[in-house]
């Protein structure tokens, strides 16, 4: 009889502390899904904001004169560049659209087929293009992305280069 009892105690023993290992055990999975719910939610908040503080890129190298071109859905402004021939240059290239532009989604190209330039410029963001001095003559330059394309007239420009 006492060696039942003893067993019985045992079992309890055994039983109560089998229920304590699995009550932390499910504490333990219960901070553990918090845990991802709350990091993936933390995740989800923070990363618009990431996009849209993302910091502009470093300014690339410059060379000569900058001159700076704003180009957004209404076009590129200026659409002239007079530079004098033979002397370097820099084209700045401010593009101050959101990227929520259903029409190319903010971005715009700098392309100057002639002289193999293609620049794109993501949504507000700034982007540099150096140019050697470059020999006499009218380089047009378009954006293909949005607005109609190169075919748009506001979407094209000209650098003339007089010497
Ligand atoms: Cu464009």
């Amino acid at each position: 009889m006492p060696k039942r009892s003893s067993l019985v105690v045992r079992e309890r023993r055994h039983q109560a502390r089998r229920k304590v290992l699995l009550r932390r055990l499910k504490i333990g999975l219960f901070a553990a899904a918090a845990l991802a719910v709350l990091g993936l939610a933390a995740l989800l908040v923070l990363s618009p904001i990431r996009a849209v503080r993302a910091p502009a890129p470093t300014a690339p190298a410059s060379a000569g004169e900058e001159r700076q071109i704003v180009t957004t859905m209404a076009g590129f402004e200026p659409q002239t560049l007079r530079v004098p021939a033979g002397q370097p240059f820099t084209v700045r290239l401010v593009n101050p659209d959101s990227q929520f532009h259903t029409d190319g989604g903010g971005w715009h190209q700098f392309r100057l087929e002639t002289l193999d330039v293609d620049v794109r410029v993501p949504p507000r963001s700034e982007r540099s293009q150096v140019f050697d001095g470059l020999a006499a003559g009218r380089y047009e330059f378009y954006c293909d992305i949005c607005c109609g394309g190169k075919e748009s007239p506001t979407m094209r420009g000209v650098i003339e280069v007089t010497g």
